[in-house]
């Protein structure tokens, strides 16, 4: 390290947590709370990119993907959503077997390893519908990969399925199910819970599912949903719990930090998270989570611009092209057209002077002309 960086690092106060890393020491509440008051973001990015280069070098991640929001029927009214809507709203949908196959026909002519399928809590659909969903897509793309249902929808599944978790995790592995996404984790504090999503599973209900995803060999994300009311102590305590959860289950991914979108939500009064929150969030995340693979930069939530730079604040994945995101608007317009093409993916990465590599929904990388040209 340079004297420079060294100095640096005294003057922020975070030298003591440079130390630990490179003893391979874990980092406390203590420490991180300390990387969320330095205002020395430069200096969190060098810690976190150490971390990010011992554990991925500088590979990065990236999918060709789609995703599938089946139903926006949600009982749950979390404050922070734009895309529920009540039953008897004009807005309301429910896709049917047909529709499922019709929006993965529509991508029919390009490459697409991972369909990532999450929705609203919709009381009305009887537990044959997942099952059936899973199916329907497998059917229409053999050989995709189906990231489906958090661990919200879940604990819902299995509310209708009337039957122990590990049945119904059987019955949807049986279906084709592959991993699960991150999403539902929002902030684990009790205090966020009861302003925020009351109404959904509480935070002891969120690890017990996925301590029981984990325990029938399906594998997971997890997020945190920042930018909102939450302080940092929650924060650090959210991290800290998931890098619990991880020590005993090891079935962690990746971790997705969510950046919150206040449009047409109950908290539109909020302004837009900034870059800078951005950058920090992955670089704290990268630096407290020392057991989970990988850190998302997920472009949606942060424009690609940031994203990018995100490389170099500890995350090594930039999810994928995914074409077309319901749960938030395209930032600046109305639309939920999303869409990067996999050349832009590895225009981005190459320009930040990291090597691509294209993974499936596992992260095993995949031998295609496209990664290795
Ligand atoms: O659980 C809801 C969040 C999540 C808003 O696992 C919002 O790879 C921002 O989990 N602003 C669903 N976020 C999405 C999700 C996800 C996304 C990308 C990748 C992965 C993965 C998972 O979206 C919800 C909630 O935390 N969300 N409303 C909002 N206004």
């Amino acid at each position: 390290m340079s004297r420079l960086m060294e100095s640096r690092l005294a003057v922020s106060g975070l030298d003591k947590i440079y130390r630990k890393i490179q003893d391979g020491a874990r980092l406390g509440a203590d420490d991180g709370l300390a990387l969320y008051r330095t205002r020395d973001l430069t200096s969190v990015g060098f810690l976190a990119n150490l971390v990010r280069e011992r554990i991925s070098g500088h590979l990065t991640y990236f999918v060709r993907n789609l995703h599938i929001n089946y139903t926006n029927i949600c009982n749950k009214g979390c404050k922070f959503c734009s895309f529920y809507a009540a039953s008897d709203d004009p807005r309301a949908y429910v896709l049917s077997m047909d529709d499922i196959r019709d929006q993965v026909r529509k991508h029919d002519d390009v490459l697409i390893r991972e369909i990532h399928i999450v929705a609203g809590i919709n009381p009305k659909l009887p537990y044959q519908y997942y099952l059936d969903l899973i199916r329907a897509v497998k059917d229409t793309r053999p050989g995709v990969q189906v990231k489906a249902y958090t661990m919200i929808e879940l604990a819902q599944i299995q509310r209708v399925a009337n039957k122990p978790m590990d049945e119904v995790l059987v019955d949807l592995k049986a279906a084709g199910l592959d991993c699960c996404p991150g999403g539902g984790a929002e902030v684990f504090s009790n205090r966020v819970h009861e302003e925020l999503f009351r109404a959904k599973l509480d935070n002891e209900g969120w690890f017990d599912v996925a301590r029981a995803v984990h325990r029938a060999g399906i594998r997971s994300n997890v997020t945190m949903l920042y930018g909102h009311i939450e302080t940092e102590e929650e924060k650090v305590a959210h991290l800290l719990h998931i890098r619990e959860l991880q020590d005993e289950t090891g079935g962690f991914m990746c971790f997705v930090p969510l950046a919150f979108d206040p449009a047409g939500t109950g908290l539109g009064h909020l302004p837009i998270t900034t870059g800078y929150a951005n950058l920090r969030e992955s670089a704290i995340a990268r630096l407290l989570l020392d057991n989970i693979p990988h850190v998302k930069a997920f472009w949606i939530m942060t424009t690609p611009a940031v994203a990018q730079l995100a490389l170099w604040y500890g995350a090594d994945d930039l999810d994928g092209t995914v074409t077309h995101y319901e749960i938030t608007h395209a930032l600046g317009d109305d639309s939920h057209h999303q869409e990067l093409r996999h050349d832009q993916l590895l225009t981005m990465i190459r320009e930040a002077s990291r090597l691509p590599v294209e993974r499936d929904a596992l992260y095993n990388p995949v031998l295609s002309p496209v990664a290795i040209s």
